[in-house]
């Protein structure tokens, strides 16, 4: 399951994905000994953050809704942390994306040369909360203007460490927004962020969550994903993505690859699957690879690009007229 990504070989093409398994050394070495081939921290900020009070997450029936609101130690104080978990990742060849938010431009390049201390393999610039707007605005992965912004301030401060770019999938046209990142200096993209929404207790006639919308994630996204990773591959064909949403079963690993991604994130399905959902997907996505006759992960990379041929599908027979 070995998979080139950048000038990096990981030992699988599964990430974990950011905010999952926090920013603790110890869970995401955890993760890594797990068969992810790269593991994200969650984002960190600025300063520390308490983040948003409880009810801040809740399994809704057809995937998670979130509103943490980004609680983090802050970046000074995560650098060790993060140092700590590079040195127990190194062993197993397994990668450390260092994950970061700020409020302006050059707040994101500041946090990202304070995260860089610690030789991060990557960055990964977060543009695409949803869950702080009444204090950050529209997140800046709203606009190619901002997200390219962002994107150049953050390779000014830090310019010899990649940097990944993580979008939202609820703008009009993320290839648009994925062209401008890349144009400004990314060097590889994530997608997607989990897509803004609310679920309404109707008993009580009031939001779920304290912060009242949330992000959604798990399976009910996996097809939200899927048409973002296609557009970003059409619009950056140059650029490795990250494939992040919904994905609980080797088979929607599969279909993020077919779809134009390098790497497929996993986060929800820690929790329908517990931690073993890493393992588990590695090995349903290996037996699907050699039951279709494919050695590596990237052989399958972009298939669904290719033209569309119905005759592949069956077509049902004619129903007769009554
Ligand atoms: O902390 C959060 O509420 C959060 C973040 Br930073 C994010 O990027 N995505 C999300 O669903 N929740």
């Amino acid at each position: 399951m070995k998979t080139s990504f950048l000038d990096f070989v990981l030992p699988s093409p599964i990430v974990l994905a950011s905010g999952v398994w926090g920013t603790s050394a110890t869970l995401l070495e955890r993760a890594g000994a797990a068969g992810c081939g790269a593991v994200t921290a969650k984002s960190v900020g600025p300063g520390p953050r308490g983040g948003h009070v409880n009810p801040t997450a809740l399994d809704w029936g057809h995937g998670l809704i979130n509103a943490i609101g980004l609680p983090n130690p802050g970046a000074e104080a995560e650098a060790p942390v993060l140092a700590d978990a590079r040195a127990r990742l190194e062993p197993l060849g397994v990668k450390l994306i260092a994950s970061f938010f700020a409020d302006t431009a050059e707040g994101f390049g500041r946090v990202a040369a304070t995260l860089a201390r610690a030789r991060p393999h990557l960055l990964e610039a977060n543009i695409s909360c949803p869950n702080v707007h009444s204090e950050f605005g529209e997140p800046f992965a709203a606009s190619a203007e901002s997200a390219s912004l962002v994107t150049a301030a953050v390779k000014r401060a830090v310019p010899d460490i990649p940097l990944i770019v993580k979008l939202a999938p609820n703008v009009p046209a993320i290839g648009r927004i994925a062209r401008a990142v890349v144009d400004a200096g990314a060097d590889a993209i994530c997608a997607i962020n989990t897509m803004p929404g609310m679920i309404i207790d109707i008993e009580s006639g009031q939001p779920v969550l304290q912060n009242r919308s949330g992000g959604l994630s798990g399976p009910a996204i996996l097809p939200i994903a899927l048409r973002c990773v296609y557009e970003i591959h059409q619009a950056v064909p140059e650029t490795p993505i990250i494939g992040v949403g919904g994905i609980t079963f080797g088979k929607d690993a599969i279909a993020m690859l077919m779809a134009g991604a390098t790497l497929v994130g996993v986060g929800s399905a820690m929790h329908y699957r517990g931690p073993q959902a890493v393992t588990q997907i590695q090995d349903e996505m290996a037996a699907w690879l050699k039951a279709h006759g494919h050695a590596f992960p990237a052989d399958v990379v972009g298939l669904a690009h290719r033209e569309v041929r119905y005759d592949l599908h069956p077509t049902p027979a004619p129903v007769p007229e009554p």
